[in-house]
């Protein structure tokens, strides 16, 4: 019956995942996906969550389902947490939310939304994360790139950023990494993103942020700068918001998508057609992750705790970017080669996040993995939450290699 279905060709990153797994060489070294471990290379349960965790079996409330949309404290909570305490449009009631598995979630039901309700079409960065081109095409949005990353500088191309812009049709939905962008690290400053944002709203085009890092670049205020500035502009958009790696909860797949409307009532439409798309698709969200979620966002004492947690990983991140630097300016020096022959390591401290785009060529990917048994992608992205202290001077060692 199932003769003519042809073969998944695999996710390309979860596809090295598994390949990494079944890697026999005990020095291999997983920079591949983006996961966060501590310093012994696991997974953490965060204290914080750990602690919700317990709070949420002493007090079994049974496992109802939850709403279409979700669970009205964690939606609520979610939304405080990127608007900040106070915000007019934590009671405006212009925000549409729904709690989604995910980011991914997120995205796919802001997808589908857009392809019935609104233009059809959706450009996203150049690169951008591969799932973004997947799961909006499959969606069946069409998909264009606009200009974003210059590897001659390691920054951004700003200007043909904004020329794209301005070329595309009113009501033309364009996705944002609204920080520690993935996979390049190069996020917009608040003066770019406030020109973007001018030049978007003069266009009348709709943003669409994805939020996977939130509290991984610049601190929870500062990385929900391009939230904020959207939400002052008074524009409609769409905000897909992740807890997988800054609460360290993967597998629970605790997101949320929230849309910024007109109105009231308009965001009551919204919210309306995404429980219809809900329901038709899964029903409502699971229960456990986003109770764990909920509790530490509402819990003062809890909350505290996340925010040191949270920046505990950042600090990690930070030490493991100057860590790779120094051991590999040691190798320089000592086969003074000085910078490995003009190359610039900069960008590992520049750039914001979990990631590192290294500007490793495919082939150069490929030797990391065959002779080292390290794993980045073959893209240049090298996952700086999965060094250690333990392995960083042996990639170090490894990159030098590659790159001589
Ligand atoms: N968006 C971006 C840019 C990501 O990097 C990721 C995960 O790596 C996601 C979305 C999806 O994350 P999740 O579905 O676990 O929330
Ligand atoms: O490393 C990345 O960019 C992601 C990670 O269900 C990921 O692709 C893996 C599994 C998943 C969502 C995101």
């Amino acid at each position: 019956m199932f003769e003519h279905v042809p073969a998944f060709a695999g996710d390309p990153i979860l596809s090295l995942m598994e390949t990494y797994k079944a890697d026999p060489r005990p020095e291999k070294v997983n920079l591949g996906i983006g996961i966060y471990s501590d310093d012994d290379g696991r997974l953490p349960v965060l204290d914080s969550v750990l602690a919700a965790q317990q709070q949420a079996i002493a007090q079994q409330k049974g496992k109802p389902y939850l709403p279409m949309e979700g669970d009205a404290q964690y939606r609520a909570e979610v939304l405080r947490l990127v608007l900040g305490d106070g915000h007019a449009d934590l009671t405006s009631g212009r925000v549409a939310t729904v709690q989604t598995l995910g980011s991914s979630g997120g995205l796919k039901l802001g997808g589908e939304f857009i392809r019935r309700w609104g233009s059809g079409r959706i450009d996203v960065s150049d690169p951008t994360w591969e799932n973004h081109v997947s799961l909006f095409g499959d969606v069946g949005l069409a998909i264009a790139a606009y200009p974003y990353y210059d590897a001659a500088t390691q920054g951004l191309r700003f200007d043909n950023l904004l020329a794209h812009m301005n070329t595309l049709p009113s009501g033309a939905a364009v996705l944002l990494h609204a920080c520690c962008h993935n996979p390049t690290g190069v996020d917009l400053t608040p003066a770019q993103w406030d020109a973007l944002i001018a030049t978007m709203q003069a266009r009348g085009l709709l943003p669409f942020l994805d939020m996977a890092y939130l509290g991984f670049g610049d601190g929870l205020d500062a990385d929900a700068y391009a939230v904020r500035a959207l939400a002052a502009s008074g524009m409609t958009f769409f905000l897909s918001l992740s807890f997988s790696k800054n609460m360290s909860v993967y597998g629970e797949r605790c997101g949320a998508l929230m849309v910024f409307c007109a109105n009231p009532e308009e965001a009551g439409r919204v919210l309306g057609q995404l429980k219809f798309l809900v329901r038709t698709q899964y029903s409502s969200p699971p229960l456990h992750g986003g109770q764990l979620v909920a509790q530490v966002l509402s819990d003062p004492a809890l909350r505290a705790q996340w925010v040191g947690e949270l920046q505990a990983m950042c600090e990690r991140m930070q030490a493991m970017r100057l860590a790779l630097a120094r051991e590999l300016q040691a190798i320089w020096t000592e086969d003074g080669t000085q910078n490995g022959g003009g190359r610039s390591i900069d960008f590992l401290l520049q750039q914001k996040g979990m990631f590192s785009y290294t500007g490793l060529s495919a082939g150069q990917a490929d030797r990391l993995r065959e002779e080292f048994g390290i794993y980045v992608l073959r893209s240049g992205r090298l996952c700086v939450a999965g060094l250690t202290t333990r392995n960083v001077a042996y990639v170090a060692r490894a990159l030098a290699t590659v790159w001589a």
